[in-house]
């Protein structure tokens, strides 16, 4: 029966603290975003076992547990062959852990400091007198402990203590006691991830008929296989009749030379430990996509807090009044330059700010956002937490929640320099701008010479002097060609270039808009989105370890 889950599960060593080192990991992944408490008993496996695989590996620490009267002190004795351990009648008798060490002190010495026995309760099994006898046991460390149903507290925490950190545990019963409630619900049920370092025996079978013992063994194997024991040895003892412990010392001796129970133990600790880590992690998390849904709703609500709407429509407004003040009739562009720029009203020049850390303070004037901006940003974070941790068990919404609105108070003032520093490219002139304008100057200076030179020959008819003879064009004198035909045609190039700024003004505005929507979409994945996405690499991260840890 031993053979069945025992034979093909030797555990390698290295494969053991790889198993460990994942536990670490995903100690390390879930720091901060799982409750502390959560991960007691993880840090508890990762600390123990750090410290028995450097602890001896020669040995094997076997502890004999039970109910008070069990036997357990005489089975100690009788395995030693010596009166170690008190045999009482009165009950409680044991009250600490006592050690038996096979072979010599020297090397169990660490091991015992560690599992706490105090040196006048340690004991060694080495003498010349056994010869070979003992040699099959040598690295057994014996534990006789207290009872674990004391009406003693400090019993029962020194069997828990102890009952943590030993290799294999041999159950004793006895036929009075052997189905008591309490042995199986809070100590051996407790065990069933640790059947491969399981033994019970059934003690003081001497005080049954021959007949009854196979039945109660029977009753007692049912038992176990209740508790999730299936398989574990179960072996009849008569602790005083020195042949009545051969089955048990034979057990001994097996695990003893296997030398894997330390391992198998621990071996069961990170499963144990898996398992109740196993609720923390489940699907996959989502992939980190910045151009899905949510993430373009988030950037929709970011333009709206930080204003994109109204500087947008401020450059497209810009744009028409610089094109005017360029190319409009010179002798008008004055009145334009009075009225003010729109861009400049909201204390943004159309280039880019320098966002160096010495200009950090200077900010635009774009007016705050709205109640509703507000509440359109806080309903596009939480869609992204949302969206993100839709599948994730607890506590990773919180912790992904959490995480998007970690930099909520820095986000106005972000989205403001991400405002200030976009070049909205209204900087440079267009050319034709100029082109545009140097015409208007080219017929507002004609104009004005037609003008001037019509003037200087009223003067001239005026002071009564000889008439200038003006060329003509055709039958109208040149000054009025000039005049005219200059008016005119600074009308008509206005006219003509209406349009186009409008149309050119649009295109500037969308331009903007496009490059004013990637400053805050970066903003956005800087402060609501790498936040998230670092939850997300943590889960992730948290769930591969657990899945190491898992492997057996
Ligand atoms: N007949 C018989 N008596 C036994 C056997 N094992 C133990 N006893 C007796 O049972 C009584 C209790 O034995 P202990 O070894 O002190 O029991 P224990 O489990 O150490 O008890 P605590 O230290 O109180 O937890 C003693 O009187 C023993 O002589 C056995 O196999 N057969
Ligand atoms: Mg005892």
């Amino acid at each position: 029966m031993r053979e069945a889950f025992r034979g093909e599960q030797r555990i390698d060593p290295d494969a053991l603290v790889a198993r460990v080192q994942a536990v670490q990991r995903f100690l390390d992944a879930v720091d901060g975003q799982v409750p502390d408490a959560e991960l007691v008993p993880a840090h508890t496996v990762v600390e123990r076992a750090g410290t028995r695989l450097a602890l001896s590996g020669h040995h094997t620490v076997v502890a004999l547990a039970g109910a008070t009267g069990s036997g357990k002190s005489s089975l100690f004795n009788a395995l030693a062959r010596l009166d170690l351990s008190p045999v009482g009648v009165r009950r409680p008798t044991t009250g600490v852990a006592h050690a038996c060490v096979w072979g010599p002190l020297d090397g169990a010495t660490r091991l015992l400091d560690w599992l706490g026995v105090l040196p006048r309760h340690r004991f060694v099994r080495e003498s010349a007198l056994d010869g070979d006898d003992e040699a099959a046991l040598h690295g057994l460390v014996l534990l006789d402990l207290p009872d674990f149903d004391s009406v003693q507290r400090s019993h029962r925490l020194e069997v828990d203590r102890l009952l943590g950190l030993v290799d294999l545990v041999v159950w004793v019963v006895d036929p009075q006691k052997y189905a008591d409630r309490v042995i199986h619900t809070s100590y051996l049920r407790e065990f069933h991830r640790h059947r491969d370092v399981t033994v019970v025996v059934l003690n003081q079978a001497d005080r049954l008929p021959p007949a009854e013992l196979p039945r109660v063994l029977g009753d007692l194997r049912r038992l176990l296989d209740a508790d999730g024991l299936a398989g574990v040895p179960l072996l009849p003892t008569v602790a005083v009749d020195p042949d009545g412990l051969d089955g048990l010392r034979a057990e001994l001796e097996r695990t003893v030379a296997e030398r894997q129970a330390a391992l198998r133990r621990l071996a069961g600790d990170v499963d144990a430990v898996v398992a109740g880590l196993d609720p923390l992690v489940g699907p996959a998390p989502p992939p980190t996509d910045p151009s899905d849904a949510s993430a373009r709703e988030l950037t929709a609500a970011l333009a709206g807090a930080a204003g994109v709407p109204i500087v947008s429509e401020a450059v497209e407004a810009a744009y028409r009044h610089r094109a005017g003040g360029t190319t409009g009739w010179p002798l008008v562009r004055g009145w334009r330059k009075l009225r003010p720029d729109p861009l400049r009203r909201l204390h943004l020049l159309g280039g880019g700010a320098d966002t160096s850390a010495e200009s950090l303070v200077a900010a635009t004037s774009v007016p705050d956002p709205t109640a509703t901006q507000r509440s359109a940003l806080n309903l596009a974070i939480r869609a992204v937490a949302d969206r993100c941790a839709a599948d994730l068990p607890a506590p990773w919404p919180a912790a992904v929640t959490a995480a998007a609105r970690s930099r909520l108070s820095d986000l106005p003032d972000a989205l403001d320099h991400a405002v200030a520093a976009t070049d909205l490219g209204l900087e440079r002139r267009p050319a034709w701008w100029r082109v545009v304008g140097a015409l208007q100057w080219l017929v507002t200076v004609a104009a004005v010479a037609g003008l001037g030179w019509l003037v200087f020959g009223y003067a001239v008819r005026a002071l009564g002097l000889p008439a200038l003879e003006n060329p003509r064009l055709g039958e109208v004198p040149w000054p009025t060609v000039l005049l005219l035909g200059g008016l005119l045609a600074g009308l008509l190039v206005a006219a003509l270039t209406r349009p186009v700024i409008r149309w050119a003004a649009r295109r500037a505005r969308q331009r903007a808009e496009r490059r004013l929507m990637t400053s805050v979409g970066s903003i956005g994945e800087k402060y609501v989105l790498n936040p998230v996405w670092a939850v997300l690499a943590h889960y992730a991260e948290a769930r591969e370890a657990l899945r190491d840890a898992a492997r057996r």
